[in-house]
């Protein structure tokens, strides 16, 4: 199986009504650099996976396109698992949520999720870098 099947089988699996697959838009995106016969790259599937989360949130009330707080919960608390147990604030998700809606509308669109997943990702980069300092790699 070919990872482009693989990301297409995994978009049909998700059950949601608004769940699309963005990889093929990706990947016209990326036919102006590359053969257009060449499979999507890693990376693209990762940016694939990152629209696709919102998107399976941010369609269930209101705006499609925003995440209200209790669509944010939920994605929080069934993507991020790990991340949101650790974590013993009662107020937290208030408190992401404040800090994410960077135009103050109560929602958080894509831009302002983005900027949540790229500073997790960031930190644990930073871990990772340590840990491999700490091995004197
Ligand atoms: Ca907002």
């Amino acid at each position: 199986m070919n990872t482009s099947s693989l990301t297409v089988n995994t978009c049909r699996q998700s059950g949601a009504a608004a769940e699309q697959c963005f990889l093929p838009a990706l990947v016209a995106c990326a036919r102006g650099i590359r053969p257009a016969t060449s499979m999507p790259t890693q990376l693209e599937i990762a940016m694939n996976t990152m629209i696709m989360i919102f998107h399976r949130y941010s369609c269930r009330e209101g705006d499609r396109f925003k995440l209200n707080k209790g669509e944010l919960k939920m994605l929080l608390q069934r993507e991020l698992t790990d991340f949101l147990s650790c974590q013993k604030d009662p107020e937290l998700v208030d408190k992401i949520m404040q800090d994410l809606d960077a135009n103050k509308d109560n929602k958080v669109d894509f831009n302002e999720f983005v900027v949540m997943v790229a500073a997790l990702t960031v930190a644990c980069n930073d871990y990772f870098v340590e840990q491999l300092k700490k091995k004197g790699k």
